[in-house]
């Protein structure tokens, strides 16, 4: 009887669902969608072999060890705030106007910013991607549930245990958020274990499209959490400003952080051979918990916002690779936009993943 992996899952995330992003000026609907969730959901559950729960309440405190007191404030009240002053209405979403970039304060002393949250989102938002509408703060808490859940799991025992965290979570830093995600699921899975004291090292694996720009600040000067990263190189892709190979980490976290930005069209070989270097650092490293992987799926030849090439039987060789390490694993979802194939993606690395589960 082979093993049923665990999925932590809640329709919470239904009720966010932004209307439109700005790309290049230009208004499109939003990539992260419900149906991402609901397709991943849908394959699972028609390739049998796990079982669906709930995530149970966590509140706020494991949220509050990772991101700064007021962002957290900001994406809980903005849209509440907005409403209050007849700033929006349901057929639309929250995107900030104005960005408070690191110039704008240099050479000057300013005052506080508006206490309106909506009015000091661009104090906290990075981007014009990642809209918050009337469901957003909810459904970002509940994707937290989904992952400190999906944690539990393995501290029962569970080798893989998987969480479809929605909306996802490793653009998320400290104290701003953008690119689809408020919260950094993955981030404060790591602090909640090591918080625990279920582990004193922790390994994070982010295999998404885009560089975790959120996980590699919140943990960039910690010696204790090993962030591994592949990605699209920067030099073309979004986020731009981080993912570089250069980028490393400094202080207790110098050489623990590490990033292996990717040509555009790289196909599995390539990519393997740059994984297989990731994972030896993570083997290395030591760690006494769990893994947790940040697991994107737009790293996919059709994906419509990546321009990488690999295909779904890639994600079970991926699986493959990282189950070798004979952790457990937390494996948490991030980005993948590509409908038709994000379920047999996710099924084909679960697959992988737990293909060192099974005998023989
Ligand atoms: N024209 C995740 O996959 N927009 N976030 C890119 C490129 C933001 C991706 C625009 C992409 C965010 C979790
Ligand atoms: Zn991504």
């Amino acid at each position: 009887m082979p093993h049923v992996t665990p999925v932590i899952r809640s329709d919470a995330h239904l009720a966010h669902a932004g209307l439109v992003e700005l790309a290049s000026g230009v208004e499109i609907p939003c990539w992260e969608s419900p149906e991402r969730a609901v397709v991943i959901e849908a394959a699972l559950r028609a390739e049998g072999g796990f079982a669906f729960e709930e995530p149970s309440e966590h509140g706020a405190e494991a949220i509050l060890r990772v991101h700064d007191a007021d962002m957290v404030d900001v994406v809980e009240n903005a849209w509440t705030d907005a409403a209050a002053a007849g700033a929006v209405d349901g057929a639309r979403s929250l995107i900030a106007d104005t960005f408070l970039l690191g110039p704008y304060t240099e050479r000057m002393q300013v005052g506080d910013p508006p206490t309106a949250r909506h009015l000091r989102l661009g104090a906290r938002c990075f981007d014009t991607a990642t809209p918050i509408v009337a469901g957003t703060a909810g459904a970002a808490r509940v994707a937290v549930d989904v992952a400190l859940s999906t944690a539990e799991r393995a501290l029962a025992g569970e080798p893989l245990a998987y969480g479809l965290c929605r909306p996802p979570g490793h653009h998320a830093a400290g104290a701003m958020f953008g690119g689809y995600c408020y919260f950094n699921n993955a981030a404060i899975v790591a602090q909640w274990l090591i918080d625990q004291g279920a582990a004193r090292r922790i390994a994070i694996v982010d295999i998404d499209y885009h560089h975790g720009n959120g996980t590699q600040q919140i943990f960039w000067e910690r010696g204790d959490v090993l962030y591994v990263s592949l990605h699209a190189d920067p030099m073309r892709a979004y986020p731009y400003f981080s993912g570089n190979a250069s980028e490393t980490g400094s202080g207790d976290g110098a050489g623990l952080t590490r990033n292996w930005p990717l040509p555009a069209r790289t196909v599995f070989d390539e990519y393997a051979t740059a994984l297989s270097e990731a994972l030896d650092l993570v083997a290395a490293f030591d760690a006494d918990g769990p893994i947790v992987v940040s697991a994107g799926f737009d790293t996919f030849e059709r994906d419509p916002i990546g321009d990488l090439a690999l295909r779904t039987p890639d994600y079970a060789r991926i699986g493959e690779m990282i189950g070798a390490l004979g952790a457990r694993l937390i494996v948490l979802q991030e980005g993948g936009y590509a409908l038709d194939a994000l379920g047999a993606n996710a099924v084909a690395l679960l697959n992988g993943l737990r293909q060192s589960d099974e005998p023989g």
